[in-house]
């Protein structure tokens, strides 16, 4: 055989190698998105402090894994507000997922309900999301308040009636936050791509300089949004409340005061406020300030199973991801949504299985240490 075609067998024989890790689906992402498009998914806000920082707290922790516990494969099951989930990973709220790909949050819907897993629908989704109910996915609905405040009582309302069983209002963003990749590439939503479930609401032109999703927010959102907002919210409908932005024991007990049913410890993936803490760095306080009374869940940087496994050893009941699902929907569309969950599924039974935890409720603060040479005053043993 030639040289030549020696090595073209050898590279035929060698496929690519399959992506194992959600940087894998990122980098296959990458390959696959416009620019303006992959940085506005990756981005933060300012020098992306925050977001390097949800990623390190993770390594901050060791496990204090047992032994020789028996019991096989750990089940995963748990409920979230009373709701049966198969795993305590779910999907956060995403924007213009149609960016992605071309039927954007339908493919992540039928994803999740393949695996029976739960997906939070943002209030900026590109398809409406009673189309989104239609795919049959266990589902909350989260909210952005606009100053058209008939706008948003409306969707709530449309939530209700189409099945999403809790609001998620986000409190971490009475502006977006300052993202310079998006001012440097005038982000700007690709044509034939809207706001669905806001019919006439466009977002400004994309000529003008800076990002036209800041202008959008900083002229339709409701900035002065307050705890005494709260009554006439949960007035439009019976469905649960969850916030998600909360970060310290003060906003927490706020919460449990004004009869919120859960929070999520969330800076919007690093987004909004530059130089807010890592949200596993903010978990125990709001775990102690909560006290048990309302349920607590956790999103930012989660990236493998053991990560999940130390939200929950530090008092989350549930995390959810963002970014690796979009970078399953990219590389692989609704196939790629699934395996990225499956991934995650699969480290957690694992990482639970080598610590010998054998359900999610045998999980507790004992299996976590500071990582040798951490320093802190407030993450002892
Ligand atoms: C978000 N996030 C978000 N949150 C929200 O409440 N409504 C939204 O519309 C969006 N949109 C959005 C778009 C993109 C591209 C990203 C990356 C994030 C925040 C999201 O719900 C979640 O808090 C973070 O994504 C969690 O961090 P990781 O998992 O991406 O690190
Ligand atoms: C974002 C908004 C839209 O993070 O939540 O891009």
């Amino acid at each position: 055989m030639t040289d030549r075609a020696d090595a073209e067998l050898s590279a035929a024989e060698t496929p690519p190698s399959p992506p194992v890790t959600v940087e894998d689906f990122e980098e296959v992402a990458r390959g696959r998105l416009p620019q303006m498009v992959f940085d506005y998914y990756a981005g933060g806000a300012g020098d992306e402090w925050t977001l390097q920082q949800n990623r390190e707290a993770f390594a901050r922790w060791s496990f204090r894994p047992r032994v020789l516990m028996g019991g096989g494969f750990a089940d995963l099951r748990t409920t979230v507000l009373g709701q049966d989930i198969p795993f305590p990973i779910m999907l956060a709220p995403t924007a213009f997922q149609r960016m992605a790909d071309r039927y954007g949050e339908l493919p992540t819907a039928r994803a999740a309900r393949s695996l029976d897993a739960l997906m939070v629908l943002s209030t900026i989704s590109t398809v409406p999301l009673e189309d989104v109910a239609e795919t049959g996915v266990h589902r909350w609905f989260q909210l952005y308040v606009m100053r058209e405040r008939e706008l948003s009582a409306g969707l709530v309302k449309r939530a209700h009636a189409a099945g999403y069983r809790a609001i998620v209002l986000t409190v971490d963003t009475p502006w977006l936050g300052r993202r310079l990749r998006d001012e440097r590439n005038r982000f700007a939503l690709p044509p034939g791509i809207g706001l669905a479930n806001l019919q006439g609401v466009e977002m400004p032109k994309p000529d003008q300089p800076g990002s036209s999703l800041a202008a959008y927010f900083g002229a339709d959102h409701d900035f002065a949004l307050g705890w005494n907002d709260l009554p006439w919210l949960r007035s439009l409908s019976p469905l649960p409340l969850v916030l998600k932005g909360v970060v310290t024991a003060e906003d927490t007990r706020l919460a449990v005061e004004a009869g919120v049913d859960a929070v999520v410890v969330s800076n919007h993936g690093g987004r909004q406020l530059d130089g807010a803490p890592a949200t596993l760095d903010a978990l125990p306080e709001v775990v102690e300030a909560a006290d048990g009374r309302i349920e607590v869940y956790l999103d930012g940087g989660v990236r493998r199973g053991s990560d999940v496994l130390k939200a929950l050893a530090l008092g989350a009941r549930a995390v959810l991801i963002g970014r690796p699902y979009l970078w399953g929907l990219a590389a692989n569309g609704e196939a790629g949504v699934r395996q990225v969950i499956e991934l995650f599924r699969d480290e957690l039974i694992l990482a639970m299985g080598l610590c010998g935890c054998r359900s999610v409720s045998e999980i507790s603060r004992a299996l976590v240490s500071p990582a040798a040479g951490v320093r802190g005053t407030d993450r002892g043993a």
